[in-house]
């Protein structure tokens, strides 16, 4: 059994035993004293990203063309759908089901956001899940707020990482070969589709410069980057906890906002297999549920799992902190008292 579980409860799915919580190895419910082993090729390089990027958000303001800002916002929400849609609820959760051309677009909007190929970005992905918040998750967000945004990509993984995660089976996405193909070709690809594609884009349509070209799509992807990890760091520690108040997975909504509807954490690593990855589902903060609704009703997506309302019921009851939100007047969670002591004026005459 693994040790991301709500402890006082014990149990990772709604319709689980209790188990006790002393089966779980307490080793890795801390973090270890190791002394990180750094790769500073990770470090100069992230370090130039971000700088190359913060100068292209000042020349979106300046120098660059109107049309090179606005095609690195929708190439922003592009490779987000491929990492959001894509790599997180189809490949690492299988919320639903996706038919070969809607993979292929999500492939390549996935590479477009260059997060490494998907199966890597699943399989850590999944032992996060799995071992959220010990060792053997890759950004162990007890290790603080620096370690869980970037500084796991900053250094080697932990070997704790290596031994949980060769235990996950990732058959499935082996199987894909779009995902082979992806992975197999990665570097060409991510060069390509990452960095060279928008920029040719930019100079051949409307004639920008290579410098604002090139800079304006750096400051798009270290966009994508820092929302993504935010989910990691920011969600893993400041929010509320409405379905699980046992795990720091929390409910953050200027997260959810940046990433394309992801930052409703708490329900997530409550429900992992829904597709929506919230309650609600609004598509103002869930883009990404919106995206795979459109392809559900052009049926290029399919089996969709979400949660259902007794059940969400049952769990927010059991292990929630009491601020599960309500959408109005009727909502199954609003508290007895409000119909008591609401007041109703205009009442209807009979
Ligand atoms: C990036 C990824 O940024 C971000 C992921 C974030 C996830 C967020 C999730 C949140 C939910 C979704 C929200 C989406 C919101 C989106 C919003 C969008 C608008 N299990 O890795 P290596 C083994 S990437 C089992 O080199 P080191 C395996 O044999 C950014 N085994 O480990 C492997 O070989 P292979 C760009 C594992 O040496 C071997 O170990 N990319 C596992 O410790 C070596 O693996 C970068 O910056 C496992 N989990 O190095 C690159 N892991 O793979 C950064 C490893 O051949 N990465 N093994 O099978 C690196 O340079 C290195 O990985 C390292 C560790 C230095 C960090
Ligand atoms: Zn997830
Ligand atoms: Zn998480």
């Amino acid at each position: 059994m693994p040790p991301n579980i709500s402890m006082p409860t014990g149990v990772l799915q709604e319709q689980d035993d209790e188990v006790s919580a002393l089966n779980i190895p307490q080793d890795l419910s801390k973090p270890d004293n190791r002394k990180l082993k750094i790769v500073w090729r990770n470090v100069i390089l992230m370090g130039y990203l971000h700088m190359i990027g913060a100068f292209g958000f000042y020349l979106m303001f300046t120098s660059a063309k109107l049309a090179t800002s606005i095609q690195a916002i929708l190439l922003y929400q592009l490779g987000g759908f491929g990492i959001t849609a894509g790599a997180h609820r189809l490949w690492a959760h299988r919320s639903y089901k996706a038919k070969w051309p809607l993979r292929l677009i999500l492939t390549f909007c996935n590479t477009l956001a260059f997060e490494d190929s998907v199966i890597d970005w699943a399989r850590d992905h999944r032992v996060h899940h799995k071992f959220s918040e010990t060792d053997a998750d890759p950004h162990n967000a007890k290790r603080g707020f620096f370690f869980s945004h970037v500084g796991w990509l900053l250094c080697r993984k932990h070997p704790q990482v290596k031994e949980q995660g060769k235990k996950i089976d990732l058959s499935d996405l082996r199987a894909d070969p779009i995902l082979a193909f992806q992975k197999r070709h990665y570097k060409k690809l991510m060069l390509l589709v990452c960095f060279v594609w928008p920029t040719a884009m930019s100079m051949y349509f409307w004639n920008e410069t290579f410098l604002n070209a090139f800079c304006v799509n750096l400051f798009r992807y270290i966009l994508t980057l820092n929302a993504t990890w935010l989910v990691n760091s920011a969600a893993h520690l400041w929010g509320q906890r409405p379905y699980d108040k046992y795990i720091n997975p929390s409910e953050n909504l200027s997260v959810a906002v940046l990433a394309l509807g992801e930052g409703w954490h708490n329900y997530h690593h409550t429900f992992p297999w829904d597709y929506k990855t919230s309650e609600l589902g609004k598509y103002s903060v869930n883009f990404s549920a919106a995206f795979i609704d459109f392809f559900a009703k052009i049926g290029w997506a399919y089996d969709l799992k979400t949660v259902s309302t007794e059940m969400i019921q049952k769990r927010v009851e059991r292990t929630g902190d009491g601020t599960h939100e309500i959408w109005g007047w009727g909502d199954k969670d609003q508290p007895i008292d409000d119909y008591r002591d609401a007041i109703i004026t205009h009442r209807k005459e009979n």
